[in-house]
């Protein structure tokens, strides 16, 4: 079986891991998996022979053979059904890691990235500083009411799961803002993620890439 995922030939993020083939890869390397990485530049995601793997024109992308899929989440729930270490044995503990899987994606991450996308294009509007506090209030409820669920636990519930590996990967957008920082059991959370040697191993094959752009130009 070969797997083969697509990533930014040049990510936007320099580096930094926060582009969504970074959550795959980290599956991916959590289950052990060897998987090939084909690069796609902006202009190659608008092509009909990416459109036909991914119909929005965008990353990641993933090929085991015959079946193409698309969606971060999706990809990462497929490698963890097939594969042992992300997600528990016991049938409820399984029900309930995916359930933080999609309570990242659909719960926490947009407050954040509204927070996050609002920022430049609004900048230099009258009203920016007013909506700016507000979405940082939106996204401050949803960091204390998962703070408050987190305790002083390692990981959302019982062993790591692909649910602790999809919010921390939404977490990590807020990595050097206090709106994390000041929850130190969330901030303590993404750091317990990011020290994983699988985590390291992915951070360190999507950042191989900036670097060695870096080294070209
Ligand atoms: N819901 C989809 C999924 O989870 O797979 C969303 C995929 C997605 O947003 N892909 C983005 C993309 O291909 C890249 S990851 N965009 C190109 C386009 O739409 O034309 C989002 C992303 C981009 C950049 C940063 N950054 O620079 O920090 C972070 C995250």
């Amino acid at each position: 079986m070969t797997i083969t995922i697509t990533a930014f030939a040049a990510s936007p993020d320099r580096g930094r891991g926060l582009a969504r083939d970074m959550p795959v890869r980290w599956a991916l390397e959590e289950v052990g998996l060897p998987y090939e990485v084909r690069r796609v530049s902006f202009e190659d995601m608008k092509e009909p022979a990416h459109l036909a793997l991914q119909p929005f024109g965008q990353i990641p992308t993933y090929e085991e053979d015959e079946l193409v899929l698309f969606e971060s989440g999706a990809i990462v729930l497929h490698i963890a059904e097939r594969y042992p270490g992300l997600l528990p044995g016991d049938e409820k503990a399984r029900a309930q890691a995916v359930t933080w899987m999609f309570a990242a994606q659909a719960t926490v991450e947009p407050p954040i990235f509204e927070r996050e996308t609002a920022g430049i294009p609004e900048h230099d509007q009258v009203w920016h500083k007013q909506r700016l506090s507000l979405m940082d209030a939106r996204v401050e409820n949803r960091l204390a009411q998962l703070s408050d669920r987190l305790g002083g636990h390692d990981w959302l519930d019982g062993e790591f799961s692909a649910g602790d590996l999809a919010m921390i990967g939404v977490l990590r957008r807020l990595n050097g803002t206090p709106l994390l920082s000041r929850h130190l059991n969330l901030s303590a959370y993404v750091a317990r993620g990011e020290t994983r040697p699988a985590f390291k191993r992915a951070f360190a094959a999507q950042l191989a890439v900036f670097e060695a752009r870096a080294m070209d130009s």
